[in-house]
């Protein structure tokens, strides 16, 4: 495994000294280990990788250097646009380095949303091409690999890649969470969903959020297939709930999302916003991070949601922080003409023995169409 000091020292030794990208998992300690205080490098937290990829090209124009861009696969298509049409060799030119963390690599035990992008990820970059090689575990080996993708860097000026598969860093001694006197996601979804009707529908977020419901919903008996879980497509689950309200307009649709994949796709309030559905509650858990992914911080402490939901057409929103909060709020919230928005500050934190809904996601599809075709 790779010592995140030794794998610092091997980017200073090659003037790799600029980050930009959205967090994974599969490199979890690296990001943490970036996130602390270090002079010579500067690390920008970009809301999603389309716009990571457009920093990392304003700081090789400005520095005439290689940024590195940091992915999971699951962002490989968000950079598609700015890697062919702003850094190719169509038109810019621009060099740099992407480090992208392989999720779903065939032949591993794998989330379905990994599944397909894990497949073509090797053919993707083929297609696109970019130059790729595997990260090797050992440092001499990961020194070469670096030296060898910065060499087609140079000579191109074009992106040049390096898969980083899950274990090749070594994990970081864990951090201790400050104590927050903020209440957890999971105890905010059982409370919110003691509030929520069977006849409501419900729309989750990417990550841990989907699954804490799962988890709250099978606990409570809640027979309704009233749900839908969005485990990947990170930053769509208000977009698909506006789909659906806009069909369904006698029913509450009930979004549950996160800072993190909020901001990710931060114009979808301006459409909400214009669409106005009355039926539309968009519920935001801020704990300032990327929790599903190892708590790397995300750029909602520079943002006020309330004001941005109100900015851009919703008809009310509230922010909350405790659950003593939460039986007034909600029934306001839940009551009052949508779009709305209530946000929930929680704190960072999540079970490790999380399960995974049991039925396969064209099953649990197949059930949700069945609920809403029921419905008025
Ligand atoms: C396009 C894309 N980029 C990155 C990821 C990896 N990813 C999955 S969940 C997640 C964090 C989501 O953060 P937030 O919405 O704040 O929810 P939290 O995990 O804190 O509950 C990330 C970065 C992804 N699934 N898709």
């Amino acid at each position: 495994m790779i010592k995140c000091q030794d794998f610092a020292e091997l980017c200073r030794r090659h003037d790799l000294t600029f980050f930009t990208g959205v967090p994974d998992s599969t490199f979890k300690s690296w990001m943490a280990y970036l996130e602390s205080p270090h002079k010579d490098f500067t690390n920008v937290a970009a809301v999603n990788e389309c716009e990571a990829t457009a920093v990392a090209a304003g700081y090789h124009l400005a520095s005439g250097k290689p940024a590195v861009l940091y992915l999971q696969n699951s962002g490989l298509g968000k950079t598609v646009n700015p890697l062919t049409s702003l850094c190719g060799p169509e038109v810019y030119n621009i060099p740099l380095l992407m480090m992208i963390g392989w999720r779903g690599e065939p032949g591993k035990k794998e989330a379905h949303q990994h599944r397909q992008m894990g497949v073509v990820t090797p053919e993707l970059l083929e297609l696109l091409g970019i130059p790729y090689q595997l990260l090797p575990e050992d440092i001499t080996a990961a020194e070469a690999v670096i030296k060898y993708t910065l060499d087609k860097i140079n000579t191109t000026s074009l992106p040049a890649a390096v898969l980083v598969r899950k274990g090749i860093f070594e994990p970081l001694a864990s951090r201790s969470e400050p104590d927050s006197p903020l209440c957890s996601r999971e105890k905010m979804i059982k409370q919110l969903l003691g509030f929520i009707d069977e006849r409501d529908i419900l729309v989750s977020t990417t990550g841990k959020t989907s699954r804490e419901l799962n988890e709250a919903a099978l606990e409570m008996g809640i027979k309704a297939a009233n749900r839908f879980y969005n485990p990947g497509a990170m930053g769509c689950a208000p977009s698909i709930a506006l789909g659906i309200s806009l069909q369904k307009p006698d029913s509450r649709v009930f979004v549950m999302d996160g800072d993190g994949a909020l901001l990710m796709q931060m114009g979808v309030l301006a459409t909400i916003g214009k669409q106005r559905p009355a039926n539309f509650h968009h519920i935001v858990f801020d704990n300032q991070a990327h929790e599903s992914t190892g708590g790397q911080p995300t750029n909602s402490d520079a943002v006020n949601f309330r004001d941005l939901a109100l900015a851009s057409g919703y008809r009310s929103a509230i922010e909350i922080s405790t659950t003593d909060e939460i039986d007034q709020a909600f029934s306001a919230f839940a009551r009052q003409p949508g779009p709305n928005m209530l946000i929930v500050k929680i704190k960072i934190g999540s079970r490790s023995d999380l399960t995974r809904p049991a039925h396969s996601p064209v099953e649990r599809k197949h059930a949700f169409m069945r609920y809403l075709d029921h419905l008025k």
